[in-house]
């Protein structure tokens, strides 16, 4: 079927999770939906919230940028919009649109038939995101704890909750996480590099298929995991990356509070030592 008659095909009312047939319409190439206007409304208020948050602000420089969330002082408690209450404004329409989205990409999948594996993984990022602004703030007590929205200040906010663990790499989600990002990177550009060594020769070259990438892996390493196998692996080793960041920043205050080095004293402890 080519794509123009599929979409004719597949480019009909239904199966929408909410709002029924109100917003089930597609402007140009996007569909629409409930969500899809939720998600706009999200995201453009909380654009405008950040220009307007950058327009009171001492600078222009969009490194320099930065609307931070109020003080420690305030607790759980709102703030005025120029001590973190925009902080906290633009926190909600974030949140708002990156749940929309996913909702969207829900409906869109369920109108195809299709799994939710894009809402689900995307959920992930989503959960990371939640716990830095309103998870970890909330077991601590103030919203004071958010990350601040700007360039170079949430580079000195990550630079500074580390070192006030003494040293980050000693926790350990923290080298989980890490872990999980190079093993990332390692399997997509195997991945990427395999399907373009096949797929995509030389002019006048034949293109290879599963057959040639199965046979390279078994080849070097004696193993392939398959076609489908290494986008299982890929789906978890990234979801895997996100998830134990969001268990590293979430563990660090909440529950332990000294120097990640010293948590490891209990491999010191062992009574194996003596
Ligand atoms: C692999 O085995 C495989 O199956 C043929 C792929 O699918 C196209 C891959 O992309 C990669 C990278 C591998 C090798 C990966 C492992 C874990 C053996």
């Amino acid at each position: 079927m080519s794509m123009l008659s599929f979409e004719r095909k597949y480019r009909v009312r239904g199966g929408t999770l909410v709002g029924g047939d109100l917003f089930d319409f597609w402007v140009g190439p996007f569909y629409v939906g409930f969500f899809g206007v939720t998600a706009l409304f999200f995201s453009v208020l909380g654009t405008l919230l950040i220009l307007y948050g950058a327009a009171i602000g001492p600078t222009w420089n969009l490194w320099q940028i930065n609307i931070a969330p109020p003080d420690l002082s305030y607790g759980l408690a709102l703030a005025p919009l120029k001590e973190g209450g925009l902080w906290q404004l633009i926190t909600i329409c974030a949140i708002g649109a990156f749940c929309s989205w996913a909702l969207r990409q829900a409906e869109i999948a369920r109108k195809l038939g299709m799994g939710y594996h894009i809402p689900v993984a995307f959920s992930f990022a989503i959960f990371a995101y939640v716990t830095l602004v309103v998870i970890r703030p909330v077991l601590l007590g103030a919203w004071g704890h958010g990350f601040p929205y700007g360039i170079q200040s949430h580079l000195d906010w990550v630079s500074n909750v580390g070192y006030q663990y003494l040293h980050f790499h000693y926790n350990p989600a923290h080298m989980l996480a890490v872990s999980f990002f190079f093993t990332t990177t390692l399997a997509l550009s195997l991945h990427g590099g395999l399907i373009l060594s096949a797929t995509n020769p030389k002019k006048g070259e034949t293109v290879k298929g599963g057959e040639h990438e199965n046979t390279f892996f078994r080849d070097t390493i004696g193993y392939s995991i398959g076609a489908l196998g290494i986008h299982r692996l890929g789906l978890f080793l990234a979801l895997s990356a996100g998830f134990w960041s969001a268990v590293c920043i979430v563990i660090s205050g909440p529950f332990w509070t000294r120097g990640w080095p010293e948590w490891w004293s209990w491999w010191l402890d062992l009574p194996i030592w003596s």
